[in-house]
């Protein structure tokens, strides 16, 4: 098959899952054209199935505000006829699946039909969904979509109560490649971060108000009271001033290490003990996925769909937003004792199975044969 995938190139979960499904759609042989704005952080590797078009946006003095939907469209008309696509896959409603139907009716017209599949991933429901200004556009665009999927059963409800939706939308969750991810820890790495064998606790996220990463650091001086232990900041984004403050603030900062924006999540998680994701919301929570694919328990939040993912007790713990007390309690009697920990570990690696890159991208591909 010949396939767009239409993403926003970011460290963002829905770029770092698009580009994956890309990169697996195109080892098994398909055609894949990614049509982005700046070459996706995870397309780091050469592959002669993968190509890459650039969506470039022209600023002129005439405009207020570059027109990046009609470059987007634009684009996808230009790869949809000279690479004969067989399908647009776009992740994201505003602005792709919108975009993607304005390529597909200018394509119509020069007789070609082009299915457009749209992945919801989260935030283009719950928050820019919710904005009355973006409403019209999101509910008339998921609805004109050939077929819908969303990333976890709560975004699937969630779209329905949000939106008046007449279409099936089908539940693919977001999936992890597992081998990738059960690497051995690099000694030399974890004695640099943990020199005196501490635990390491875990947060990677972009640093969102919603991701409430204060509560991360407010976690970890508790749990670092009882337990010897490190904190390895992953990422970067608005809320990471205030992070940093607070660490300053309860004398932490020995302790902990901001380590921006990095590629290599499964060479971070190898030395990891447990992952700690306290948002207001998640649609999924791919970077908790990614930490159990790894072998790290973790300790979130019971919000959207991470219920979904993280097995209460078994491959960590979910608590309400904002319950410090009970996310350190937790945190603690996981890292405890060893063999409570191993068990955990053990635990999350094998849970992390279920959403596996071989049992999840066929699903995409069965999806996709629908419409051939
Ligand atoms: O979480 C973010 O801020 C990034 C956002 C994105 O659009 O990339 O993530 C969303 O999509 C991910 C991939 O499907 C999910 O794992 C995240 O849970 C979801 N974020 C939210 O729902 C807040």
């Amino acid at each position: 098959m010949r396939i767009g995938i239409v993403c926003y190139p970011t460290f963002g979960g829905s770029g770092v899952l698009a580009t994956e499904l890309g990169k697996a759609l195109a080892d098994k042989g398909h055609q894949v054209h990614f049509i982005t704005y700046q070459q996706p952080v995870r397309l780091n590797e050469f592959n002669a199935n993968i190509f890459y078009h650039e969506v470039r946006v022209a600023t002129y003095p005439l405009f207020d505000y570059a027109p990046y939907e009609t470059v987007l469209s634009s684009t996808m008309v230009d790869v949809i006829m000279n690479n004969r696509l067989d399908l647009l896959h776009v992740h994201y409603a505003i602005p792709h699946a919108s975009a993607a139907y304005m390529a597909k009716k200018i394509v119509e017209r020069q007789g070609r039909k082009i299915p457009v599949i749209t992945t919801l991933h989260g935030t283009d429901i719950t928050l820019v969904g919710r904005d009355k200004t973006f409403a019209p556009v999101v509910a008339f665009s998921i609805n004109e979509s050939d077929a819908i999927t969303a990333v976890s059963q709560n975004l699937r409800d969630e779209t329905y109560h949000i939106f008046d939706i007449k279409k099936e939308i089908q539940v693919i969750y977001n999936f992890v490649d597992v081998t990738r991810f059960r690497k051995k820890p690099i000694d030399a790495f974890r004695k640099v971060i943990a020199p005196n064998g501490e635990k390491i606790l875990l947060h990677a996220s972009n640093f969102r108000a919603i991701k409430r990463v204060e509560d991360v650091v407010r976690i970890f001086a508790e749990v670092n009271k009882r337990i010897r232990s490190k904190l390895l900041f992953v990422g970067d984004g608005p809320e990471r001033p205030a992070a940093e403050n607070l660490c300053r603030d309860l004398n932490l900062f020995d302790d902990m290490r901001f380590v921006g924006k990095q590629e290599q999540m499964e060479e971070i998680l190898a030395v990891a003990d447990l992952f700690v994701l306290p948002s207001e919301y998640e649609s999924f929570g791919l970077a908790a996925l990614e930490a159990m694919a790894a072998g790290v328990p973790v300790v979130s939040t019971d919000v959207g769909g991470l219920p979904e993912i993280n097995v209460n007790g078994i491959t960590g713990y979910l608590d309400k937003v904002g319950d410090i007390g009970s996310m350190s309690h937790h945190a603690i009697e996981i890292l405890q004792n060893e063999s409570t920990l191993k068990t955990f570990k053990d635990n999350a690696a094998e849970h992390a199975k279920k959403f596996d890159i071989h049992n999840i991208v066929p699903q995409y591909e069965a999806l996709y044969n629908k419409f051939l």
